[in-house]
């Protein structure tokens, strides 16, 4: 969490993918509650340069948006969906079962939550055989938008590039704390 964060706005209508340009991921969520942890993965998004989309698609107050919305999304030219819900999270398994994208599940704890996470964290992860989720740590957004990065990086040399230059980034750092304190 933390940081500025972005406004929802409301996904592009269905239809032919865009010629280039268009979002690659999609970020959604079940209500503009989740934004604060959701941001995250917009975040990284944006440092790796990756076009994102962001908007609140609700399985159970908004059931025919959330089926407009997993149904067009690959045709859109997205090419990887997060979904984040708190407490009876069905929103990522649903639109697994909608959709050939891979889907990035992000439990929710949200605030005044009794069950910490756990209840959307089952609820993401435990989806049956041939309907996966992939799904993150409770509130670990961030870890989704650099999980959708290395999956676009597949296909995207310098994406995979940068990613690269991120994990050394994080390698230096821990060798410098490790140094630091061998010093000592
Ligand atoms: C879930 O219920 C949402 O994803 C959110 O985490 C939680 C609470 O939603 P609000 O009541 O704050 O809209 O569906």
């Amino acid at each position: 969490g933390g940081g500025a964060a972005p406004a929802p706005a409301v996904a592009p209508a269905a239809g032919a993918a865009p010629a280039g340009g268009g979002p690659l991921v999609g970020i959604i969520m079940g209500s503009d509650s989740d934004l604060p942890t959701m941001s995250a993965a917009a975040e990284v998004l944006e440092q790796f340069g990756v076009a994102l989309e962001i908007s609140v698609v609700s399985a159970h107050r908004t059931p025919e948006r959330m089926v407009d919305y997993a149904r067009s999304a690959a045709g859109r030219g997205l090419k990887a969906i997060i979904a984040g819900a708190g407490g009876a999270a069905h929103l990522p398994g649903m639109v697994a079962a909608m959709t050939p994208l891979p889907v990035i599940g992000v439990p929710v704890k949200p605030s005044g939550s009794h069950l910490d996470g756990l209840d959307a964290l089952l609820s993401i992860v435990q989806m049956p055989r041939g309907v996966p989720v992939a799904t993150v740590a409770i509130g670990n957004a961030a870890n989704a938008g650099l999980l959708a990065a290395r999956i676009i990086g597949a296909s995207d040399p310098g994406l995979q590039a940068r990613m690269v230059e991120y994990q050394e980034g994080m390698r230096d750092v821990v060798l410098d704390k490790a140094a630091a304190l061998e010093e000592k």
